[in-house]
């Protein structure tokens, strides 16, 4: 398994990643990441955390299934984290004197599965702020264009906090054990319809191979992945990378996943960096 990615990072990715906010980078990880990752999704299925719900569930039992901070019980993912170039390639694109891990989370279609990802962006969920952020979303299987992860370029850069659509009530199976609370009454703007004027908002995506994977900032508009065709299913790992400017931070709103307690009884307060088992520093520069 490659422990520094596969080919070096261009000055033009950098770039890319500064200026849109998002970057596809193909050809990082070997197939071996890939076929351990999948190892590790196959056993994160049969043994979910408590954070785990279904998103979707449709009449033909269709699902997408989502799980959080499963790395610390999952072998391969916790390798995936400290053994792997994610962190290095985090840190060439945030130019970032150290990088700390946040949380992996999962995203798995059964094939056909219709449902699309909301349109959303992450950082007014998390348990910190900070602009230098940087997602790592990796499809272990193929993923055409049309069905992979969408992008709104250049939306990192708007600063206002927009209503967010509440991911605790996608759950066909019944209550979710999480407090999430609709955004409504904190937002200064409703999200923007991307759907209804894809053209006008410059939506990317990628298709992407096992191996390939998307870096974006966490203030990035994303969403629509989905609409499966019906022998086609799509397995996605992500992992979530702090650069130098981010600090905890707990919200009055719609935590998810909501860091606040496991922070708090790890000693860690609002204000400081995000640090220790939990948090592990895993690349710094020489
Ligand atoms: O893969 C998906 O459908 C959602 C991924 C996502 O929203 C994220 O990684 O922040």
């Amino acid at each position: 398994m490659n422990n520094e990615p596969l080919r070096a990072i261009t000055t033009d990715e950098v770039t890319a990643f500064g200026r849109d906010g998002v970057v596809p980078l193909p050809g990082l990880f070997d197939r071996e990441w890939i076929a351990s990752l999948r190892a590790g999704l196959e056993r994160n299925r049969r043994h979910p955390t408590d954070r785990a719900r279904i998103w979707d569930r449709d009449d033909e039992d269709r699902t997408v299934f989502y799980d959080s901070q499963a790395w610390q019980g999952i072998d391969e993912y916790r390798s995936f984290v400290f053994d792997s170039p994610a962190a290095a390639i985090a840190a060439q694109l945030l130019g970032a004197s150290q990088v700390t891990f946040y949380f992996d989370a999962v995203f798995v279609r059964s094939p056909g599965t219709q449902f699309e990802t909301p349109w959303h962006q992450d950082e007014p969920y998390w348990s910190v702020e900070g602009f230098n952020t940087c997602s790592i979303w990796m499809p272990l299987v193929p993923v055409k264009a049309e069905n992979a992860l969408c992008f709104v370029p250049g939306s990192h850069l708007g600063n206002k906090l927009l209503a967010q659509p509440d991911f605790g009530s996608l759950n066909p199976d019944g209550e979710v054990a999480i407090d999430t609370v609709d955004f409504a009454p904190v937002a200064e703007e409703a999200f923007p319809d991307i759907e209804a004027d894809r053209d006008g908002f410059g939506v990317i995506s990628w298709d992407l191979e096992p191996g390939d994977c998307v870096a974006f900032n966490s203030r990035m508009m994303h969403g629509g992945s989905g609409k499966l065709p019906p022998d086609t299913g799509l397995e996605v790992f992500t992992t979530k990378w702090l650069g130098d400017d981010v600090v905890i931070k707990f919200r009055d709103h719609g935590m998810d996943p909501d860091h606040s307690a496991v922070m708090t009884a790890a000693g860690l307060a609002p204000g400081e960096r995000p640090s220790g088992d939990l948090y592990p520093t895993v690349w710094t520069r020489a």
